[in-house]
């Protein structure tokens, strides 16, 4: 996600069939901003896909694909729905206007154009969306740990489920409890116990590469790990690595049951058809697998 106002960072994307329009429109933003230009709606969808514009100054008349159809096709697609686009064109129907709001535009820059207004147009619409971006991502963060919550867990994790089963790739679900974190709270009070929750996280989480696998914060002393494209063996090495990792900090716990230091417990499945079965049973398999590796002694994992 991009920091808020680093404009200099915005891609902005022109979409026209005439050059001289996309010259003159290059021309006022090309300071501000990283300017790609496509001549045709086909070209323009390369370009979304390989660069993901911030926004998109769309014209409405173009052979081929239109500005309009380019703009219901992106607005149906959850990916790139929240690309805000500027239709630039001349108005001489208002109907036209009516169409452009309908394909789900945020606004528009007449023909001909008044470079004021395009820039400061293209400024305001960039700082909401940013705001937005912002505003979401806090909302899908844990307030204590700075990892993702549960909430990011329901969006993403059914995005990343649905990527493994397209893909025909094993798809795996680890859920990490702490040790006996109760007596821990009891025997160094709470706030030691919330640092605790931190350290695990942070610990955890710089063993987690982004790309293909989401950590969260389950609930109080609970995470989850999703992982896609991972093979059994694989995933066992990596749990093993979390779980010796979180020994090795070191924490003392003296309350604990199985070790002189704060340790995990961890239940995982690896789906090797995930096209076959729901996340949430998943989910609800690993918890079982957790239970297990608690009643069999904890600080283990079963895989
Ligand atoms: P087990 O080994 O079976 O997991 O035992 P446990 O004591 O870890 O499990 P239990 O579910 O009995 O206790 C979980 C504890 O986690 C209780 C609760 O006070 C604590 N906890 C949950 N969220 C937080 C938090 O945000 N901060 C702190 N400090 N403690 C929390
Ligand atoms: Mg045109
Ligand atoms: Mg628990
Ligand atoms: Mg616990």
């Amino acid at each position: 996600m991009m920091a808020l106002f680093d404009f200099q960072l915005a891609n902005v994307l022109i979409v026209d069939d005439q050059v001289s329009n996309i010259q003159l429109i290059y021309q006022v933003l090309k300071d501000d901003y990283n300017v790609y230009m496509a001549r045709s709606g086909t070209e323009a969808i390369d370009l979304i896909k390989s660069k993901r514009p911030d926004i998109i100054l769309l014209d409405v008349y173009m052979p081929e694909l239109t500005g309009l159809e380019l703009c219901q096709i992106l607005k149906a697609d959850p990916y790139y729905s929240d690309i805000p686009i500027i239709f630039i064109t001349s108005f001489t129907d208002p109907a036209q206007e009516v169409a452009c709001w309908e394909a789900g535009g945020v606004d528009f820059v007449q023909k001909p154009i008044n470079q004021l207004t395009l820039s400061r147009r293209v400024k305001a619409h960039l700082t909401l969306k940013f705001q937005a971006d912002v505003l979401k991502h806090i909302a899908n963060l844990d307030g204590l740990t700075g990892i993702y919550n549960r909430r990011y867990l329901d969006e993403q994790g059914a995005a990343l489920f649905c990527h493994s089963q397209k893909q025909g790739e094993a798809f795996s679900v680890v859920m990490f409890d702490i040790d006996y974190f109760k007596g821990f709270n009891d025997q160094y009070g709470h706030l030691m116990g919330d640092d605790c929750l931190k350290a695990v996280a942070h610990c955890i989480k710089g063993l987690v590469s982004d790309e293909k696998e989401i950590l969260v914060r389950y609930g109080g002393e609970e995470f989850i790990l999703l992982i896609s494209g991972k093979s059994k063996q694989q995933v066992g090495r990596l749990v093993d690595t979390i779980c010796q990792a979180v020994s090795a900090l070191k924490i003392p716990h003296e309350s604990s049951g199985c070790s002189d230091f704060v340790s995990l417990s961890a239940g995982g499945l690896v789906c090797e058809h995930p096209e076959r079965v729901e996340l949430k049973s998943l989910i609800e398999r690993s918890d079982v697998l957790l239970y297990q590796a608690k009643s069999e002694g904890r600080n283990r994992a079963v895989i």
